[in-house]
């Protein structure tokens, strides 16, 4: 039994969304996003960074949402929501599958920090604002490698778009995506699977 570890509008949302589109049965566990409920010494025997998402699968447990979801595809997958490892796409694919939670979660989470995660007086305006310079020139970047296609990799999606999805979804709640408006078609087209749906109206 696969169980998951998730609490609402965080990155356990990609594990929930490609759960979700593979049709696999599972047990959800939402946790408060509350330190009480993250450093809980039970949580932290699963994921001892005390961060959300975490996975249960049988003997295996694991955490970080893209090895969640590289886990996943490769246990459960039978191929789908990716390219084949030998075709000239792949790369392409775990670039933008990366990209996603390497470079451009680090300046949305300095957001997330300094507006909403962190008590007041400890939040740094600055920071917030440059973080949200950041993320603008990074989505200009998608902005135009999404001007001819419906997905990054082209008419195919795939779990980068997952990993780029929620992403897009906090930029989005940062009030950001709007200025640009191929991901913000992009976001409404991700939105329309029902996986996607079901994954959000979860809480
Ligand atoms: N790179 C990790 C990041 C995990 C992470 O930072 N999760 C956030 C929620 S989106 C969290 O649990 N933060 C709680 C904290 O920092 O105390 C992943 O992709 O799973």
């Amino acid at each position: 039994m696969i169980t998951l570890y998730h609490a609402a509008n965080t990155r356990s949302l990609r594990v929930l969304w490609l759960l979700n589109e593979l049709g696999l049965e599972f047990e959800l566990k939402t946790l408060p996003f509350t330190p009480d409920a993250l450093k809980d010494p039970a949580y932290l025997k699963l994921n001892p960074f005390g961060r959300v998402p975490a996975l249960v699968d049988g003997d295996t447990g694991l955490f970080e949402s893209g090895a969640i979801l590289e886990y996943l595809l490769a246990t459960y997958g039978k191929g789908r929501l990716m390219p084949d490892t030998d075709s000239a796409q792949y790369g392409v694919y775990l670039q933008w599958f990366h990209f996603a939670e390497a470079t451009l979660m680090p300046p949305l989470s300095a957001i997330a920090q300094h507006t909403v995660i962190r008590p007041e007086d400890e939040r740094i305006p600055a920071v917030a604002e440059d973080g949200a310079k950041k993320v603008a020139e990074m989505l200009a970047v998608i902005e135009d490698t999404l001007s001819d296609k419906p997905y990054l990799l082209g008419d195919k999606f795939t779990a980068a778009d997952i990993m780029m999805g929620y992403s897009l979804h906090l930029a989005n709640l940062f009030g950001i995506l709007p200025n640009f408006p191929n991901l913000t078609a992009y976001w409404t087209r991700l939105q329309d699977r029902d996986a996607c749906k079901a994954a959000l109206a979860t809480t």
